[in-house]
């Protein structure tokens, strides 16, 4: 209590004494800028911590998404549910292989949290540790695709790999990625088809994780960690999972969570470095071999009405703004 009304003190102070010493529109400006400390923290935990109850609150507010209006105004989204997939789609090449993959897709879980609170979810935001079920050898088996009280398992190959068992068995989606990162209009229920694959099973195991979390730079973690573990969970689930329509997915938004969550724990091992440390190429640049002209001013791709489009180095601290969680 007594650090927290010191530290807004100081703000407050910071601020006064900056601003006598500028013209009106950069006073304005500052005022503006002043990061908002935030009066608590949301705590996001494993899935595997929620109980029965919250689970399937989760699931109920998931699929109610169908039931409310569209916001994006992309023609091929129908629902709320579908916006999600077809805004992914549609920014596919200014939101992937680019420096701005980590923040875009920290917003996205927010926007996705905030539509389930508008769907009466009032439980916690959870991540998938996915590297528990790596090391196991048998992803397969891990809770998340339990059918009692996970996310259902795998797909029937027998049956264009439709999952048809648990809480999204027959499940229908609409959004499938066209060409040019069109989003396209075509219903077909849910599909996975769990590739075994050691080499990628490896990919996202704890190992692989180490070897992320040790690069010192932000341009060359994002390149390994979107790369490796995280194409990695996507081309193994599979299916809806695989394509740039990922978000079909429920599972996306946990999987992205705990990219998230990898992201924050790497800048909470040099807070002071990491949370400006930003940087990479833009759409029209190489992600190996630049030009890396991307700024922690740039504005993020849009969301297309699903939250607002706040700059870059809005959301490079989970503790502030308009973030205002913590991984537990
Ligand atoms: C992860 O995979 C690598 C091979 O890519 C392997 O050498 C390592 O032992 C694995 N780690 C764990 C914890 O299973
Ligand atoms: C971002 O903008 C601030 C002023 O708003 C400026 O001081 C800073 O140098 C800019 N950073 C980059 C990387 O352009
Ligand atoms: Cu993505």
């Amino acid at each position: 209590m007594f650090a927290k009304t010191w530290l807004l003190l100081f703000f407050a102070v910071a601020v006064a004494l900056h601003a006598a010493a500028l013209p009106l529109a950069a006073q304005q400006d500052l005022v503006a800028r002043a990061p908002t400390p935030c009066s608590s923290l949301k705590q996001r935990p494993n899935w595997n911590t929620l109980s029965q109850a919250q689970k399937s609150s989760y699931f109920d507010a998931v699929k109610c998404l169908k039931t409310k209006p569209a916001v994006t105004g992309i023609e091929s989204s129908k629902n709320l549910y579908d916006d999600f997939p077809a805004i992914h789609v549609e920014q596919n090449h200014h939101i992937h292989s680019v420096a701005a993959f980590l923040p875009w897709h920290r917003r996205f879980v927010q926007a996705r949290e905030r539509a389930l609170a508008a769907c009466g979810y009032d439980g916690p935001t959870p991540y998938w540790d996915w590297t528990e079920a790596a090391d196991t050898g048998n992803p397969d088996v891990d809770p998340i695709f339990s059918v009692t009280d996970g996310f259902g398992g795998n797909g029937n190959p027998n049956n264009n790999d439709v999952v048809e068992e648990g809480p999204f068995a027959n499940f229908p989606v609409d959004i499938l990625q066209g060409d040019k990162d069109v989003a396209l209009f075509s219903p077909h229920l849910l599909r996975r088809a769990f590739n075994p694959d050691p080499q990628l099973v490896n990919a996202f195991n704890s190992s692989s994780v180490a070897k992320a979390q040790a690069f010192e730079t932000f341009n060359k973690y994002r390149y390994y960690l979107e790369g490796t573990p995280h194409g990695a969970v996507h081309q193994y689930i599979a299916g809806d999972m695989g394509p740039a329509h990922s978000p079909n997915e429920a599972v996306f938004f946990l999987h992205h969570a705990q990219i998230d969550r990898l992201w924050s724990l790497w800048q909470e091992m040099d807070p002071e470095q990491r949370k400006s440390d930003y940087a990479g190429n833009l759409p029209d640049g190489n992600t190996l071999t630049g030009p890396f002209d991307a700024s922690i001013n740039d504005t993020l791709p849009t969301f297309g009405n699903l939250i607002d489009q706040v700059q870059v180095r809005d959301v490079m601290d989970t503790k502030s703004g308009d973030l205002c969680y913590v991984y537990v």
